[in-house]
């Protein structure tokens, strides 16, 4: 019809708040006039393009609609004579609610061990996947308690992403940052309901979800000398097919140093959140702190152990080859274990033999570079722990990062910090896009300084559609959104839908999995292929940055 979307207007299509930065971006050929209208198709605002300064990746010059003057609530298009409307988007208060619950609602779905009844989990039911009560020690992993082929429970947890194994170091920054968004917003996460078999039990929801992967984490310790086994997996990724039908041995490999700090770090988080409720879990936070300090220790005696999946392959049967998650320098893991430690403890042991500032880099946070989690936790903590000396430092290299990764926004083709290098179009991008906005929220409450929260947002605008393929990059949300992502529930379940809350990859020249794209321009690099692991899988650790990022920016309007 003629009313039909076009595909070079470019918009956050959830929508805007009435007192937000309102941005449209637009392939086209002149600064030609805008207008927006409502339902009914009255002209309510209007406006002229402007050419952005810079090009896109592309070569493409964008156009800018701005209507951060229009403030009435209502539901909308952007019109322009000849291009045709926009999707259609909201103006409201609270108008990334329903997303942002979603996005943390998506955890639920991911659970192992547990069917999802149709109350919880609507037209994607489904049997229980993995009960994990019967786990092998793995060769890479045999001790004299502990030898190959010995039997252990590991039950819970969430699956990593589109496979069914679950990964501690991943599991680590996941997890830590849906605790840090309770820790940061704790008024606004106890109002958001996810309809999960606990809500009602007097936790907020949040806090239940995590619950789930925290209990698994708690039971990949060995209890014997507080080493933590690098992942539970099956030996090979299975077929796409539903979780209940995998019927392979499962294994815990290798202990390693990255995996007893990342849960030493969250269990530390943990025990100081879980403290606050001790009529509900009594004796939890307790435990959690106990593991935490067992894994420090045995990480201060194997400060090196790496985990190299080649390595053991060669020396070890059955080989393994799922996700690898090596990570061989450790710097980063235990400055972000001992600020977690020091946090909750008080105990100034943690940090006596940490170098607080190894190097000068700052990088956006992923599972492999943990620092700034350390530096997060160390800086919203900052009346609590003066006593740190380099603290004014890594305040004065936060604030110098975030300026850092918004110079030049302004005149940038999409206006967003993510689209501001090619650098940060790698595998996962998406994620990029989300903890750069959660490193621009760091900054906010540092500082009160609209420009972090107004980019932050601008990040969650490129997620939601403002950005070069146009997608809303996460599943059952927006008006153009990926329907086959690599995530085998969805692709195996028989539902059209894809598991809703899911947030994808994103562009990727790198094309590892071998899937041509469209266009190899770095934020063109995308496809909604079920095949395309490196650009359309959907995992754990990308949706904890949208769900602070999306929740957090609610949270922030409300007050
Ligand atoms: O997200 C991981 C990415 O940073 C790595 O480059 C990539 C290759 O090692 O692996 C990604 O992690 C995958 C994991 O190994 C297995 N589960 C799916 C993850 C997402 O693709």
């Amino acid at each position: 019809s003629k009313d039909a979307a076009s595909s070079r207007i470019k918009l956050n299509q959830i929508g805007f708040y009435p007192k937000s930065i309102k941005k449209a971006v637009v392939l086209t050929e002149n600064a030609a006039p805008f207008t927006i209208q409502n339902i009914t198709k009255q002209i309510v605002f209007k406006g002229n393009l402007k050419e952005s300064v810079k090009p896109a990746f592309s070569g493409k010059t964008t156009y800018i609609a701005d209507f951060t003057g229009l403030k009435k609530t209502g539901e909308y298009k952007l019109y322009i004579e000849g291009l045709g409307y926009s999707y259609p988007f909201f103006i409201n208060n609270n108008v990334h609610q329903k997303i942002a619950a979603g996005v943390v609602k998506a955890y639920y779905f991911m659970r192992a061990s547990t069917p999802l009844p149709s109350k919880y989990a609507g037209k994607w039911a489904r049997t229980e996947g993995h009960p994990d009560t019967s786990v092998l020690i793995h060769p890479s992993a045999a001790s004299d308690k502990r030898p190959a082929g010995f039997i252990i429970s590991s039950p819970r947890g969430w699956y990593d992403a589109g496979d069914y194994n679950k990964y501690v170091v991943n599991s680590g920054i996941s997890t830590s940052t849906l605790l840090s968004l309770y820790e940061d917003f704790p008024a606004y996460m106890k109002t958001v309901k996810l309809n999960i078999p606990e809500s009602g039990n007097g936790l907020p929801d949040l806090l239940n979800e995590v619950l789930w992967n925290l209990r698994w984490m708690l039971t990949m310790q060995d209890p014997n000398d507080g080493g933590v086994y690098h992942k539970l997996t099956n030996a090979a990724f299975d077929k796409f097919e539903m979780p209940d039908k995998d019927k392979t041995p499962r294994y815990v490999v290798q202990k390693g140093t990255a995996a007893a700090l990342d849960f030493a770090a969250v269990t530390a988080q943990a025990a100081r959140i879980f403290k606050q409720f001790p009529q509900q879990l009594p004796g939890l936070a307790d435990s959690c702190l106990k593991a935490s300090k067992s894994a420090w220790k045995w990480a201060a005696e194997y400060p090196n152990v790496a985990y190299r999946q080649d390595e053991n392959n060669r020396k070890f049967n059955p080989s393994v080859t799922t996700g690898a998650y090596g990570d061989n320098t450790f710097t980063d893991e235990f400055i972000w274990a001992a600020s977690e430690l020091f946090v909750t403890t008080h105990d100034d042991a943690y940090l006596k033999h940490i170098n607080l500032l190894p190097d000068d880099r700052m990088p956006v946070p992923s599972w492999a570079q943990v620092k700034l989690l350390g530096y997060y936790t160390l800086l919203k903590n900052e009346g609590r722990v003066k006593e740190i000396t380099d603290l004014p430092e890594i305040k004065k290299r936060l604030l110098a990062a975030s300026d850092e990764l918004i110079n030049g926004v302004e005149d940038n083709a999409w206006q967003t910090s993510m689209t501001l290098s090619a650098k940060h179009f790698g595998w996962g991008s998406n994620s990029d896009a989300a903890n750069e906005g959660v490193m621009l929220l760091q900054a906010y409450k540092l500082t009160n300084d609209k420009k972090y929260l107004n980019n932050a947002l601008a990040d969650l605008d490129y997620l939601l559609g403002r950005n070069a393929t146009g997608y809303c990059y996460v599943t059952g949300y927006g008006s153009k959104t990926p329907m086959h992502p690599h995530h085998r529930p969805s692709a195996s379940d028989g539902v059209v839908d894809p598991i809703p809350g899911l947030l994808v990859g994103g562009p990727n020249p790198g094309m590892q999995d071998g899937i041509k794209v469209p266009s190899k321009v770095p934020d063109e690099a995308y496809i909604d292929d079920t095949r395309a692991y490196a650009a359309n899988e959907i995992t754990i650790n990308w949706n904890a940055p949208i769900a602070y990022l999306a929740n957090a920016i609610e949270a922030l309007q409300a007050e």
